[in-house]
């Protein structure tokens, strides 16, 4: 409907203008060529002046009403440490090319009045002037060396990579600390990746992607992947150095964050980066944008919010990648310390909740070293409960990771880290005296599971004795066969219950 209108509009006009030429020449035969043209010559004059002047007095008025919407004015004074930097340098550009806006603009128009054709008025020919060519040449040279310099010291400051004896670690604690996070650009999103406890991101081969469980192809044999996350949007903390990985899967992307004064192309196969400081938390930001009467009214997507109150800063492409490009924008939020730590302490890596225990899992056959350090805690916790425990039922502790081979009194080799942490326990309470007690479900001979659980309990009972140095005197082993199920034997789920190994506390 609008475009209809519009096009109406410009035939109107297209009309209109024939319309005036059809008068003006029929006028022109009425009153004499000359004359005519002389008149018009005065009105486009005194036209055009009038026209550059308000022109130039919009261009000055807009600057100044919009002023608190652009980047590096008003509140948007960068959020980054270089930030700063490359504001001044746009100011002082703005500077040199304004005056030189300023003068031609004064100059085209008042010389189109000045020199408008008159009754008397004859060309002037001005000859090759060598000094003109000079001040003409050199001027812009040395504005541009001048810009040019303090453009490449703003870049180097920018593209400064971390020190080499910096260390990347995931909560920043001073100047040699840094945060590495990773952006993987595709049609239409990015792909964010924190690198977990360790601080370090895993390595990653294009072989491995799969679009399933693995996007980024991150090779699940590096221990360095097992705690990296994927987040939906970047926290970060302030005042601390950040540095970012950037790629793309399919097209040309660009990673921008406007309210930093970082930008940077996302080329698929060949990895880029920069570095930056964030200086200002997203509530200081919105405490600046408070103060400020475009900001400080009501926000006409939140009813009950103002416009500062729901600012974000964001992360855009800045690549037209396609159709669905606006949607790749994303918030970034830079928070104080504590808030970050929280906010850390809620997300979950990527392996552990994806990949762990699945077909694509290459460490099926092994425990990992989280694990270890989880089943650890774990066990530790129930050790502790049992020792506060009155009853003597409620001290038995299951060795939830203790298990043998099928059929058989064989332990595989997985259980040693559970032993391990029994034996610790055993070296911790050196009074302990424990009852190991092994159960089978109902499958089979009941004769025969009670000689499996027998046999089950005193390969505990061998492995703590020969391999921890257990005296023997604290320890018992016994089978209850089938005998003391925990869980009904008509389910298989109930049944893998039922088969286990557990120990009891009798004097601690
Ligand atoms: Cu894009």
């Amino acid at each position: 409907m609008i475009g209809l209108i519009i096009l109406g509009i410009i035939a109107l006009v297209a009309i209109v203008t024939v319309q005036i030429g059809r008068l003006t020449e029929l006028s022109a035969k009425i009153r004499g060529e000359e004359e005519v043209q002389l008149q018009i010559n005065r009105s486009s004059a005194n036209g055009l002046v009038l026209f550059g002047a308000t022109f130039l007095v919009a261009c000055v008025w807009s600057a100044l009403y919009y002023k608190n919407y652009m980047l590096g004015y008003g509140p948007h004074t960068s959020a980054s440490v270089h930030g700063a930097s490359l504001d001044s340098l746009f100011n002082w550009t703005l500077f040199f090319t304004g005056v030189v806006f300023f003068a031609t603009q004064i100059a085209l128009f008042w010389f189109a009045y000045k020199y408008r054709r008159t009754k008397t008025s004859k060309s002037v020919f001005l000859d090759h002037d060598n000094k003109l060519e000079l001040i003409w040449t050199a001027i812009p040279a040395v504005v541009m060396t001048f810009l040019v310099v303090g453009g490449l010291d703003a870049w180097n400051k920018v593209m400064a990579d971390v020190p080499e004896n910096g260390t990347a670690v995931l909560v920043p604690q001073s100047d040699e600390e840094y945060l590495e996070i990773e952006a993987t650009g595709y049609q239409f999103a990015w792909d964010l990746r924190y690198p977990g406890e360790d601080g370090r991101l895993g390595t990653k081969d294009f072989r491995l992607i799969n679009l399933g469980n693995n996007p980024l192809g991150q090779d699940w044999t590096d221990e360095k992947n097992l705690d990296d996350f994927m987040p939906g949007e970047i926290v970060l903390p302030v005042g601390r150095t950040v540095r970012v990985r950037i790629t793309a899967k399919d097209v040309l992307h660009n990673f921008y964050l406007p309210h930093f004064r970082v930008k940077m192309d996302a080329v698929p196969g060949m990895p880029t980066y920069f570095v930056f400081t964030p200086q200002v938390t997203t509530e200081e930001y919105r405490e600046r944008l408070k103060n400020t009467p475009e900001y400080n009214q009501p926000d006409p997507d939140s009813p009950d919010k103002m416009k500062w109150e729901t600012f974000e800063f964001e992360l855009a492409c800045a690549e037209l990648c396609g159709k669905g490009h606006y949607s790749m924008r994303r918030v970034v939020k830079v928070v104080e310390e504590r808030e970050y730590k929280n906010w850390l302490s809620k997300q979950q890596s990527y392996y552990k909740t994806q990949v762990r225990g699945t077909d694509s899992d290459p460490n099926l056959d092994k425990v990992l070293s989280y694990e270890i350090k989880e089943r650890r805690e774990e066990f530790n916790q129930a050790v502790e409960k049992a020792l506060t425990a009155e009853v003597t039922d409620d001290k038995v502790i299951r060795l939830n990771y203790v298990t043998f081979e099928t059929g058989s009194d064989k332990l595989t080799d997985l259980s040693k880290y559970e032993l391990e942490n029994l034996i610790e326990v055993l070296g911790r309470y050196p009074n302990m005296k424990i009852e190991v007690a092994g159960h089978t479900d109902s499958t089979g001979e009941e004769e025969s599971n009670q000689t499996l659980s027998n046999n089950r309990a005193n390969a505990v009972f061998n492995y703590l004795v020969n391999n921890g140095k257990i005296d023997a005197n604290r320890l018992t082993a016994r089978g209850y066969g089938q005998n003391r199920p925990i869980d009904t034997n008509d389910t298989e789920e109930g049944r893998s219950k039922n088969r286990r190994t557990e120990f009891k506390i009798l004097t601690q």
